[in-house]
């Protein structure tokens, strides 16, 4: 049944490509050019990712991610020049299973970083160094793996390149669902994802053996947020670098681009917010979003819902049923802000959707510690190009060690290096409440590096049924509480808010899994 599927979702990807078709790029190149892939893409009805699966004989994706400039022909915006992995926006699709083991080889092809890093970690730089993190993956963060620590610098010496190593075993009883990856290099993060880094991560296994799951069409839907002014990303020399470069919403690389379903047929839709900034409230006019999935973590039975909101760097896994004939637009970012049309149409192919699914229990014991945390913005604090402060304040608040610009005060609670915020023991049940005190329109997501997290109330409201996740919206002026309990993986990671501009100004703290 999921081999049935499978194929039929590569019959819809371009076919003249080779390398999409079978999947595996045994080298850092793949064999089709990416630029002619991510071309073909745009061209079908409704463009996806080219897909890069693990060998199931060997259980290993050894794959490339070479990040560069290359200039994009985005239909309906014109030729951008941006940082890429592979030549395309998003980058490839991976695809693994429990158990399986991942090696990416990263070229960095860029040019040398511009100047020296400031003396403050936490204004925005060096543009041109990487590193890739695996969020949402259940993971060690240390070593080779998803470790945000380590530092993919350019050569140095231009027209040469340099190259990196990532290799991440994948737990045998890791959930199934939906990811992403992405740079996490702190300083230039925010920067890269608006110029497009990002790509969809898949964990496949129960969830798609379904029976009307493995029936639907598997359709990947990375939104990745652009600002793009005179052809490129602007060159973030201030924070008020992006203030008036509107958003670019792309999905699967193509603006608007349209799906169709015929009425009655069920889709499944694997929805990825890739962006830094825009935090996106779905809607589909006249549909239903039967939710399966949050944040790569399947739950106990859909849940209807007709509108949600997907936070910068969450994830949704849909099932939509099409409804009448007709044209309908998915909403998101605002009631206007159109991110695909899906053109009800052909002959009804009734589907039906499923009652059970192998879900993930929404229990954990009472706590035994508790931890609370606010987010809070500073604007217009500091001298110079970069005026706001973003901290997070609260149990485990960085000390000021040393004075920032004068501003003693603005130096608590700022990420700082070695200091580690967050000790968690593992196999403790703790209770998180994480305030955001800004004002009504600044969006502080907040996420968790390594493990995921059982949301239990919104604004001190206990939710019916709790929801794991490793990404969550906290509402201005208002909070969110979760339990959490780390069990395997030591070592440092990370928690932050996922507004990247914010995450790269401060507002991130060390977490250490410890025994
Ligand atoms: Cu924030």
């Amino acid at each position: 049944m999921t081999s049935l599927a499978r194929r039929g979702v590569l019959k819809c990807l371009p076919v003249a490509a080779g390398a999409v078709v079978t999947g595996v790029a045994a080298s850092p190149r793949a064999a089709a050019s990416p630029r002619e892939v991510a071309r073909q893409g745009a061209d079908a009805a409704f463009p996806q990712p080219e897909v890069r699966r693990s060998v199931t004989r060997t259980g290993r994706l050894e794959t490339g991610l070479t990040v560069e400039f290359t200039e994009q022909s985005l239909p309906g915006i014109g030729t951008v020049t941006t940082r890429t992995y592979e030549g395309a926006i998003p980058g490839p699709t991976l695809r693994v299973r429990p158990g399986d083991t991942l090696e990416i080889t990263q070229v960095n092809a860029l040019p040398p970083n511009d100047g020296a890093a400031h003396q403050d970690m936490n204004v925005p730089h060096h543009f041109n160094t990487f590193n890739l993190h695996l969020h949402g993956m259940h993971v060690d963060p240390t070593g080779e793996a998803d470790n945000i620590y380590r530092t993919f610098e350019p050569s140095g010496t231009p027209g040469t390149t340099a190259t990196y190593r990532t290799r991440v075993d994948v737990p045998a009883d890791h959930p199934a669902g939906t990811f992403w990856y992405h740079p996490h290099h702190h300083g230039s993060t925010a920067t890269q994802l608006l110029g497009g880094l990002g790509g969809v991560l898949v964990v496949e296994g129960d969830v798609d053996e379904v029976p009307e799951i493995a029936a639907a069409k598997d359709v990947v839907v990375c939104i990745n947020e652009l600002k793009l002014s005179g052809g490129r990303v602007p060159e973030l020399t201030s924070h008020g670098a992006y203030d008036g470069v509107a958003s670019t919403f792309l999905v699967n690389g193509v603006k608007n681009p349209v799906l169709t379903i015929a009425p009655g047929e069920v889709q499944r839709w694997r929805v990825v917010n890739a962006g830094a900034i825009t935090a996106h409230f779905l809607s589909l006019r006249a549909h239903e979003l039967h939710q399966i999935a949050c944040d790569g973590i399947t739950f106990m039975e859909p849940v209807a819902t007709t509108g949600l909101t997907l936070p910068m760097g969450g994830r949704v896994d849909l099932l939509i049923r099409g409804g009448e004939p007709g044209t309908y637009k998915l909403t998101g970012g605002g009631p206007s802000q159109t991110l695909l049309t899906l053109v009800v149409t052909g002959e009804a192919r009734p589907m039906r959707l499923p009652a059970a699914l192998p879900g993930r229990p929404t229990r954990l014991p009472e706590p035994t510690r508790t931890r609370s945390l606010t987010f809070r913005s500073y604007e217009n604090v500091f001298p110079g190009a970069f005026p706001n402060a973003y901290r997070i304040l609260g149990d485990g608040e960085t000390p000021p060690a040393d004075p920032l610009a004068g501003r003693h005060d603005l130096a608590w609670g700022r990420l700082a290096p070695d200091f580690v915020n967050q000790r968690v023991r593992l196999g403790e049940v703790e209770e998180w409440t994480v305030v955001n005190d800004s004002h009504a329109h600044s969006h502080h997501p907040f996420h968790l590096h390594t493990n995921h997290f059982l949301l239990t109330a919104v604004d001190n409201r206990p939710l019916a049924t709790p929801v794991w996740h490793d990404t969550v919206a906290v509402p201005p002026n208002g909070s969110v509480t979760f339990r959490l309990r780390a069990e395997d993986f030591t070592g440092r990671s990370m928690l932050h808010c996922h507004q990247l501009q914010h995450g790269d100004e401060g507002m991130m703290q060390i977490v250490e899994y410890v025994r």
